[in-house]
């Protein structure tokens, strides 16, 4: 257990004098300093990009400063260490969460205004950090700021994509992706560490060491280099700041000064192009695993570097290898970080010598492992002949790691081939595959779940056998969370403001247990007023964020109905439009008076395809069609607008989230784990409108059914309806049979381009129940519309729903795994700037 030390300890630094300096003259000396030395600029020769660059990198020296301190302090008390491995970290933005983190902002703000800049301009210059796809990503940055946050001493583990999540730009209606070059301009946020740096080899071949049963020499040409860069994770009101350590291929050491002076150029820096490669591009695909080997190649360069690194400094304090559990918790971001299990096992083995036993006992002990998906696609699979050509010492170990577990459920199960094949980590198909998934659970001593039904379904399903074999208590359920630094604080200034009015302070920024109190408020009718204009300004901010990123007019007094988040089928980005669709058919039927009672409403739409998923593109191109038509429509005007807004990114949700009246969280009952946007327009104010699945379920059990528009059938009629879809045609009601033939009328457009996902529900089985669900989709419809219509209520409905959403703080989650699975402890570096 850590302990704070004291003089007794010996040599004793004195942390609590890292409070930094704060006054104007510091700070407008340390952005002046870095335009001349950092920008080669004066005062009087800036733009608002270097107006940017020189107060973030004078942030960032108070950001490191910290951050030395932070780990200096951890080594010394010899805390528990977590790593949190992830091959995906979306960030977004920094500077903003840094300035509001060490309570500097007003500050900045001042020194630009001096310099004739506004802050607001200098924030919307940074790129951002968009190294995820999706609600994954986003988690692993919300873990790691809650870490810091709460003075856990927690690592992010990562890889540094020189192009992040593709830029989607839509051409004629349709999805067309572009690189996203987000280093071309200096990155403040990160530090490059020359001196980290570790050999990663592939290829080759073994040689058995004839003394020792289970230790190998893995001799191989092809060895790359992987070197660290650090991003510092700003912790709010705490000396703590927290890490990312993100892994980029060296590629200097691979010229060919041979090659060249021989006059073969491409040959010279052929080497380098391959290793460069190797972390070049995040792979785009959310819950689907692609099977190429270049992200296998991706994958074992993150885990062997990140072994090596959380190796190395363990092995500084001195300790046997016996205790590294005891120092070390790794978590397992899903699969794609599972090969650090067996490349663990060949560090402990083949470097170390160490026994089998004692190598796999510490293995187990300190890792343990988060499931994010229960999509068949989403399972990464491995071919047995890729890993053996590629990865020859870690297929050995997998086949060991694979007998003797078969060996103990044998022991435990004796005779059971069925069980044995089942429950084997390869699986006996032609060619064989490493199931991942299976890996990663018998090399941990915990698996999660995302949420209560999702883990629950885990243990029901891909995790069945497991249970039997190794019990329930495996098995736990980790609901996810959401930061309120950047979900509520940052991107609601004013509703953070109403807030902090009622608890009194901002505290709550960090616990968020103390909104609880906003649910005296629902009767002070001046309150509710100002919450409501809250809500309007927000959405006053969207309308002019969709004017200018599409060129959209939209009222912000119509409701703001949302649905952003990945273009997934089972995400049904689908049955909402088909919903816009009918109701445009509804409002074209009617005559101008009646059209006139109507509700205003914006339906808003914004997210990304996978650049290879051509069903999700189509239903872009869809969503635009029916846009174009509807949003042109003079009879129509503002009843309705259709909006979708390009290049869905964090930065972009810190618009739209805070702006929702209604947000859309509509997948198949049983598909997605979690969601975790759901929390966050919640936290926002904002009603959802969802199936029973996922975390809408206990945000439905925290706030109150009343708060919340469910419907669609539940996740255990799914397989019902399934079987009958397969062998029957569906019947879709009026309203679904409708919208098809408005489609198909051509009212969008060549109704040809657009079969396809009708078929997909009337031939294909309509393998996700649109069929099945579309009638009480618009029901609930309706029920929204009055709901809305009653104000009051409605407001009551917002206040009531924030207060009791303290649940989803990503500060729970991070201290319910550091209770129940890293065994690790808050380790506050001493002293306090607040
Ligand atoms: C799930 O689809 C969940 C996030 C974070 C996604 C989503 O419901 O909120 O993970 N899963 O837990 C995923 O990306 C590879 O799996």
């Amino acid at each position: 257990q850590p302990k704070t030390p004291s003089k007794e300890d010996g040599e004793f630094r004195d942390y609590s004098h890292s409070e930094i300096a704060r006054d104007a003259a510091t700070i407008k000396n340390s952005v002046v300093m870095h335009l001349a030395a950092t920008f080669l600029r004066t005062p009087s020769n800036i733009d608002s990009a270097h107006a940017y660059l020189a107060s973030a990198f004078s942030v960032r020296d108070r950001l490191l400063q910290r951050w030395n301190l932070t780990n200096e302090y951890h080594d010394k008390i010899g805390a528990k260490r977590v790593y949190y491995m992830s091959l995906e970290f979306l960030i977004g933005r920094t500077f903003d969460n840094a300035l509001l983190a060490l309570q500097l902002r007003d500050e900045y703000a001042n020194v630009l205004g001096d310099v004739g800049f506004r802050l607001e301009d200098a924030i919307d210059e940074e790129r951002d950090a968009a190294l995820g796809n999706g609600g994954l990503g986003r988690l692993a940055a919300c873990y790691v700021d809650s870490m810091a946050c709460s003075n856990y001493p927690g690592w992010g583990y990562g890889l540094r994509y020189k192009y992040g999540m593709f830029q989607q730009q839509i051409i004629n209606g349709y999805q067309v992706e572009a690189p996203d070059c987000w280093l071309d301009s200096p990155n403040p946020w990160e530090l490059p560490r020359p001196d980290i740096a570790y050999p990663v080899k592939f290829y080759g071949h073994l040689v058995r060491d004839p003394e020792h049963e289970h230790r190998y020499k893995w001799e191989s040409d092809v060895v790359y280099d992987a070197m660290a860069f650090d991003v510092p994770v700003p912790g709010y009101g705490t000396n703590n700041v927290g890490n990312i350590r993100l892994w980029s291929c060296k590629t200097n050491t691979l010229f060919d000064l041979n090659k060249f002076n021989a006059g073969d150029y491409q040959g010279a820096t052929g080497g380098q192009v391959a290793a460069q490669i190797l972390t070049d591009v995040l792979y785009p695909n959310d819950n689907t695993n692609e099977g190429k080997e270049l992200r296998l190649r991706q994958e074992y360069l993150f885990c062997s570097a990140t072994m090596q690194d959380i190796l190395a400094r363990f092995k500084k304090s001195g300790k046997p290898l016996s205790e590294l559990p005891d120092m070390a918790a790794i978590q397992l971001n899903d699969t794609h970080p599972t090969l650090g299990i067996p490349e663990m096992m060949r560090l402990l083995l083949d470097e170390e010598g160490l026994k089998w036993d004692e190598a796999w006992d510490i293995t187990t002990r300190t890792f343990a492992f988060t499931n994010h998906t229960v999509l068949p696609e989403a399972m990464e699979k491995w071919p047995v002949p890729m890993l053996d050509k590629i990865l020859p010492r870690h297929m050995g170990i997998i086949y060991d790691i694979n007998l003797y577990f078969l060996q103990s459920v044998e022991k435990k199960f004796p005779g059971d081939r069925e069980l044995l094949r089942s429950i084997s980590v390869i699986e006996e198909s032609n060619p064989q595959q490493v199931r991942m998934a299976y890996l990663a659970c018998v090399g941990s001593h915990k698996v999660n779940g995302v949420a209560a039904i999702h883990s629950d379904i885990i243990k029901q399903t891909i995790f069945k056998d497991f249970v039997r074999v190794q019990g329930a208590d495996k098995f736990i359920n980790k609901t996810n969370g959401v930061s309120p630094r950047r979900w509520v604080n940052e991107c609601n200034p004013d509703m953070s403001e109403l807030i902090t009015e009622v608890v009194g302070d901002r505290s709550w920024v960090n616990d968020l247990s103390k909104i609880k109190v906003l649910e005296e408020k629902v009767d002070d009718k001046d309150f509710c007023k100002r919450w409501w204009d809250a809500k309007q300004k927000n959405k006053g901010r969207l309308a002019e964020y969709i004017l200018s990123t599409t060129g959209i007019k939209v009222s912000p007094n119509a409701l703001f109905d949302v649905q952003v988040k990945r273009i997934h089928e089972y995400k049904r980005q689908l049955m909402n439009i088909l919903g816009v669709v009918y109701r445009y058919h509804r409002l074209k039927q009617m005559t101008q008076e009646e059209r006139d009672k109507e509700l205003h409403r914006v339906v808003i739409f914004a997210g990304k395809a996978a650049a290879g998923y051509w069903v999700a593109k189509q239903v872009i191109k869809l969503i635009n069609s029916v846009a174009e038509v509807v949003n042109s429509d003079e009879e129509i005007g503002d009843v309705l607008k259709v909006v979708f807004i390009p290049d869905y990114s964090v930065t972009a949700a810190e618009y739209i989230i805070p702006a929702s009246d209604i947000s859309q969280h509509i997948s198949t009952a049983g598909t997605e784990a979690s969601g975790t946007s759901n929390m966050k327009f919640v936290l926002n104010g904002g009603i959802i409108l969802g199936t029973v699945d996922g975390a809408n379920i206990e945000i439905g059990e925290e706030i109150g059914e009343e708060q919340i528009f469910f419907f669609g059938c539940l996740a255990h009629e799914v397989e019902d309806f399934r079987h009958y879809l397969r062998f029957h045609q569906p019947k879709p009601d009026t309203a679904l049979q409708t919208a098809f033939d408005m489609i198909q009328r051509n009212t969008f457009g060549d109704a040809h381009i657009f079969q396809p996902l009708i078929d997909a529900v009337m031939r294909g089985g309509d393998v996700y129940l649109l069929s099945v669900d579309f009638p009480s989709y618009i029901e609930a419809h309706k029920a929204v519309e009055a709901a809305y219509r009653q104000r009051d209520e409605w407001v009551t409905k917002s206040i009531l729903s924030v207060s009791r959403m303290a649940k989803f703080s990503s500060d729970r989650a991070i201290q319910e795994y550091a209770e129940e699975i890293w065994n690790a402890e808050p380790v506050p570096v001493r002293g306090s700037i607040i």
